[in-house]
């Protein structure tokens, strides 16, 4: 049967850390929007031309260009079982989102939110900066993206917690424990 995981939280809550672990574990693909998105960056794409100076300034892309980007990898996936990182992150999203399950028939296993408080996710997004070089981990962009979230992918708590299928995760702790909660409130621990 056709399931997804949806992981939301604030840059830096340990989202795409998670959602690759989880992926692996229960055999689903991690469809982050971020990936995608850097991949095109990296390879000199119009889109990712387009997505770069966006991204550089901790703005978030435009709707219909992440939601084409959805539409193509669920349309290529005949049984879709996929965790949703970073997606999605607007109203906008959200309620194409839900269209798309219905229509595709996929059951919403859960709603991940993962949080810290924000200093933590500043000096993790900073020390990301010293590992991997990402032109959007320096703190002028990082407090952009904060204050991105708060605007528009905030909202999406009250969104889910409407549907019931929001589950709060404490993502302070270190990333085995912030896994097991998650397994927990799934009901996928082995
Ligand atoms: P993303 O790639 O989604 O980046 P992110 O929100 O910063 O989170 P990420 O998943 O990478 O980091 P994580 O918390 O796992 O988005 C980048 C940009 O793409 C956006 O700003 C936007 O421009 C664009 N974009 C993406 N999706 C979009 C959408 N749907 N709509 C519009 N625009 C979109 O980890 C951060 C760091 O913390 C890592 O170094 C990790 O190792 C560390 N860490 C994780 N867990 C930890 C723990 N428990 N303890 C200590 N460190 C931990």
């Amino acid at each position: 049967m056709a399931e997804a995981v949806i992981f939301l939280g604030p840059p830096g809550a340990g989202k795409g850390t998670q959602a690759k672990r989880l992926a692996s574990e229960m055999g689903f693909k991690q469809l982050s929007t971020g990936d995608i998105l850097r991949s095109h960056v990296a390879r000199g794409t119009e889109l990712g031309k387009l997505a770069k100076p966006i991204m550089d300034a901790g703005k978030l892309v435009p709707d219909e260009i992440i939601l084409g980007l959805i539409g193509a990898e669920l349309a290529a996936m005949p049984d879709p079982k996929v965790i949703f990182d970073g997606f999605p992150r607007t109203l906008a999203q959200a309620e194409a989102l839900d269209r798309l399950l219905q229509e595709q028939h996929i059951r919403l296993l859960g709603v991940l939110l993962v949080t810290a408080p924000e200093d933590e996710l500043v000096r993790r997004l900073l020390g990301r900066a010293l590992e991997e070089g990402r032109s959007d981990d320096n703190e002028e962009t990082i407090r952009a993206r904060m204050t991105e979230y708060r605007q528009k992918t905030q909202p999406l708590v009250d969104y889910y917690k409407k549907t019931g299928s929001l589950k709060e995760i404490n993502g302070l702790g270190k990333v085995d424990e912030v896994y097991q909660a998650i397994q927990e409130a799934l009901g996928v621990r082995a």
